[in-house]
């Protein structure tokens, strides 16, 4: 198959998703071709059959515009690359703008047939999609692709909770993890990152408010008053100096290293003993899957779709989401039994090998199969 994929290019799960997904799709025989504003953060190097198409951003200065109609520019982007390129499938993740820019491509698009399938991955439905000022478009284009998949079977019901989609068959397809890059053989020298007798934890997100990061470093201050720990935070984002003022009023400043984004986090997190995520929303929690598969047990929050990949008590914790002396207690209990810590670890990893690329790449294959052969009478 010929495929067209649009995400955000920057960091962030839907990004490494898309891309992960693109490159398992490309080594699996198909012609894959990004379509974005900047080259995919996971797409490092160069790999067979897969493309990169970049679409402008900005142009020289027009007075009239004081926004720039990026979503137009994005739209002629994917029109034009699935004429040149003959796609049969334009595959894009995030709902908004991108279900509805590929809605446009494929009505300029008169040539050929192009099938829109659309990726929901979480806040484009959980938070942005529900604004009053992106809801009517957002249904009008999950309701307009020619096939939607959900992350999780939480994200598919409040798909529909939210927006009714009378006219749409949410398929849910997991998120996956590739296993040959994440895997507990691929440890950072724990020397390089936190003194011997220490602890490591770590976090990884886009720091944005949904993933409480200040929750991060006072569950982990909490453990650090009970025994030498580190804490890596990994990523940057809007909340990041917040969490950096919680970790000096708290006075574990001098344990919490912020790494800022990194490209490759498999290493550091095969390193670590536990990955905190305490978000308040979460469609799936992809930073949790991959953790996984490296051995490192998670404490999480119970919300959203978390508890499809995390049975707690059995392959990691969880806990309701701001509890924090809770998640603090679970976390220490287990830091503190090595026999529960590496029955956690080694059920995790079993649990990761359910969501592995092999598994569920297949699955994306097969619904763009399904989605060539049906009528596409959603048009
Ligand atoms: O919805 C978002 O916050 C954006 C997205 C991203 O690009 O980071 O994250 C979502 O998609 C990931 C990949 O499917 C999921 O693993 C995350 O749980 C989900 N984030 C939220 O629901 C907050």
């Amino acid at each position: 198959m010929r495929i067209g994929i649009t995400c955000y290019p920057t960091y962030g799960g839907s990004g490494a998703v898309a891309t992960e997904l693109g490159l398992e799709l490309a080594r699996r025989g198909h012609e894959v071709h990004f379509i974005t504003y900047k080259s995919p953060f996971r797409l490092r190097g160069y790999v067979e059959r897969a493309y990169f198409h970049e679409v402008e951003t900005s142009m020289s200065r027009y007075p009239l515009f004081e926004h720039y109609p990026y979503t137009l520019a994005l739209a002629s982007r994917q029109y034009e690359v699935a004429l040149q390129e003959r796609l049969d499938v334009l595959h894009v993740h995030y709902a908004i703008p991108h279900a509805t820019t590929a809605f446009l491509a494929r009505e300029m698009l008169t040539e050929r047939k192009l099938r829109v399938v659309t990726t929901l991955h979480g806040t484009d439905i959980t938070l942005v999609g529900q604004e009053a000022s992106f809801y009517a478009i957002t249904k009008f284009s999950i309701e307009r692709s020619d096939g939607v998949t959900a992350v999780s079977e939480f994200l598919r019901e409040e798909t529909y909770r939210a927006f009714g989609c009378g006219k749409c068959e949410l398929a849910v397809i997991p998120n996956f993890v590739n296993l040959a890059e994440y895997h507990p053989g691929t440890a950072t020298p724990r020397a390089m990152l936190a003194p011997d007798d220490h602890k490591l934890l770590v976090h990884v997100s886009n720091f944005r408010e949904v993933k409480r990061v200040k929750d991060v470093i006072r569950i982990f201050a909490r453990v650090r008053r009970a025994m030498p720990a580190t804490l890596m935070m990994v990523g940057d984002g809007p909340d990041r100096q917040d969490a950096e003022n919680e970790a000096k009023e708290l006075g574990v400043a001098a344990d919490v290293r912020f790494l800022g984004r990194l490209d490759t986090v498999a290493p550091l997190l095969a390193a670590s003993d536990l990955l905190l995520l305490p978000s308040q929303t979460e469609s799936f929690g992809l930073a949790a899957l991959e953790a996984m598969a490296c051995g490192t047990p998670v404490v999480a929050s119970r919300i959203g779709g978390i508890p499809e990949v995390i049975i707690d008590g059995i392959n990691g914790i969880l806990e309701p989401p701001g509890s924090v002396e809770a998640m603090a207690r679970r976390a220490m209990a287990l830091l503190r039994d090595p026999a529960a810590h590496a029955a956690m670890r080694a059920a995790a990893i079993a649990r990761a090998g359910r969501f592995s690329a092999d598994q569920v790449v297949p699955q994306y294959e097969a619904f763009y199969e399904q989605v060539l052969r049906g009528p596409g009478a959603k048009r």
